[in-house]
C-alpha cells in the first residue's frame, strides 16, 4: 500500500446533551477526522483528542501539528505493507498517543480492504455483536439524573456509568441506587480524588458498584494499589493505562482489577491488542471505553470490542447518544438485547456520508507531498 494523500477534516458537532466531567462541561464535539487515500482504497481514522488538555495533553489542535510536521510526512508515498510497519517507524517519537492511533488505524483499515474483509475479522474478533452501556456526565442536581437514567435504561442500555467529583458523589450515588437497586452502575471519577478523600471512597463500597474508574491521578498507579487494598469495589484504571508496561505495573501492583481500553489513549490497536492479552494472562478482565467517537471511531472500536477478554460492558452507545445525525451509514443503533452490532463489511464496514460530513466541517486542509 502507498498513500498518496490525506485530508485532515476539523468538525465541530453540536451534541444531543451537554456531557459533564470532573474536569470539564462541553455542549459540542469537535473532531479531527483523517481520509487516507491509496490508489486502490480510501482510510477514514478519527483522532479521539478533544478540544482542551482535559483527559490528557493532547488537543486537535497538537494532533493536527504532530501530524503535518512530524507523521505524515513519514508515510506518504513510503511502500508498506501494513499495520506491522507502524512501530518500526513510529517508535522513535515520544507520546501524542491519539495522534499515532490515527495513523496506525489506518494502516490495519487498508490491510482489511487489501483482503476484502472486515476489521473485526483482521483483529480476530468473532463476535457479532458487543454489549453496550452509556456514561452519563455530572448533572446540576440528583433529580436531573435520575431522570435522564430512567430514559436511557427505557431504551434498553444494560449499564449505566455515572461522572462524579468530590462535594456531590455520595448523594448522586445515593439517589441512582434508591431509584435503580439493581442495575449494572459503576461510577468515573477521571481523577477527580485523592487518598485524603478515602473516607468518600469507601463509603462507595456501600452501592454494590460494578467499579470505580480511575479515582487518582493518572500518575498515581502506587497510590491507586494502596486504595484497592482498602476497598471491596473493584478499581477500574482508565487515564493511568498509557500503553502495555502501565497495563503491567498496574497488574504487578494489584493497582486495579478491570482495565478500561482505549485505543486512542493506547497508541493504536495492536497496542490495544497487546494490553488485551497481557491482561487476560494477569487475571483482569478489560472493556471498551469511548472518546464520544462519531461513526467512524465507533465502527473502529466496534471491531476490537469483541475480543475475548472485553468481558464488561462497554461505552459504546447508538449514534444518538451524541449526536443528532451520525456521519456514517448505517448509523449505530441498540439492539433490543443491549448490543450494538459489530460492522462485518469490508475495512471499517461503514460508509461516511460526505453531505453530512460536509454539514459539520469547519476546517479541511489536504496534505500531499510529491517526491
Ligand atoms: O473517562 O471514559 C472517560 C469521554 C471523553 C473522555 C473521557 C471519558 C469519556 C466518557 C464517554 O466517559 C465515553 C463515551 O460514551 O464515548
Ligand atoms: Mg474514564
Amino acid at each position: 500500500m502507498q498513500i498518496e494523500r490525506v485530508d485532515l477534516i476539523q468538525l465541530k458537532i453540536p451534541m444531543t446533551g451537554h456531557f459533564e466531567t470532573s474536569y470539564y462541561r462541553r455542549y459540542e464535539s469537535d473532531k479531527l477526522i483523517l481520509k487516507f487515500y491509496t490508489p486502490d482504497h480510501v482510510a477514514w481514522t478519527e483522532c479521539v483528542a478533544g478540544a482542551i488538555p482535559g483527559y490528557s495533553y493532547e488537543t486537535i489542535n497538537t494532533a493536527r501539528v504532530i501530524l503535518k510536521e512530524h507523521f505524515l510526512p513519514l508515510i506518504i508515498g513510503r511502500d508498506l505493507d501494513g499495520p506491522e510497519d507502524f512501530w518500526p517507524l513510529f517508535g522513535r517519537f515520544r507520546g501524542h498517543s491519539m495522534t499515532k492511533a490515527s495513523v496506525e488505524n489506518a494502516l490495519w483499515i487498508f490491510k482489511a480492504l487489501e483482503e476484502d474483509i472486515s476489521l473485526a475479522k483482521l483483529l480476530g474478533n468473532r463476535k457479532d455483536r458487543v454489549i453496550s452501556g452509556v456514561s452519563i456526565g455530572i448533572q446540576d442536581t440528583s433529580e436531573d439524573l435520575v431522570r435522564l437514567a430512567a430514559e436511557y435504561l427505557e431504551k434498553g442500555y444494560p449499564k449505566i456509568k455515572m461522572k462524579i467529583k468530590p462535594g456531590t458523589d455520595l448523594e448522586r450515588v445515593d439517589a441512582m441506587r434508591s431509584a435503580f437497586p439493581d442495575i449494572k452502575l459503576m461510577v468515573d471519577a477521571n481523577n477527580a480524588y485523592s487518598l485524603e478523600d478515602l473516607e468518600t471512597l469507601r463509603e462507595l463500597d456501600r452501592y454494590n458498584l460494578l467499579m470505580i474508574e480511575q479515582p487518582l491521578e493518572y500518575e498515581d498507579v502506587h497510590d491507586h494499589a494502596k486504595l484497592q487494598a482498602m476497598m471491596q469495589t473493584p478499581i477500574c484504571l482508565d487515564e493511568s493505562i498509557q500503553g502495555p508496561y502501565f497495563a503491567r505495573l498496574a497488574a504487578e501492583t494489584s493497582a486495579c482489577r478491570i482495565i478500561n481500553i482505549k485505543q486512542g489513549r493506547v497508541a493504536g490497536l495492536a497496542k490495544a491488542r497487546e494490553i488485551h492479552d497481557l491482561c487476560r494472562e494477569a487475571g483482569i478482565g478489560v472493556w471498551c471505553g469511548g472518546m464520544f467517537e462519531t461513526g467512524i471511531g465507533r465502527a473502529l472500536i466496534l471491531a476490537l470490542a469483541g475480543l475475548d477478554n472485553f468481558i464488561y460492558p462497554s461505552d459504546i452507545s447508538a449514534s444518538d447518544r451524541y449526536y443528532h445525525r451520525d456521519i456514517v451509514d448505517p448509523e449505530f443503533t441498540l439492539n433490543p438485547d443491549g448490543t450494538i452490532d459489530v460492522p462485518r463489511g469490508p475495512g471499517l464496514g461503514v460508509e461516511v456520508n460526505e453531505k453530512v460530513l460536509e454539514d459539520y466541517t469547519v476546517a479541511r486542509e489536504v496534505i500531499r507531498f510529491k517526491p
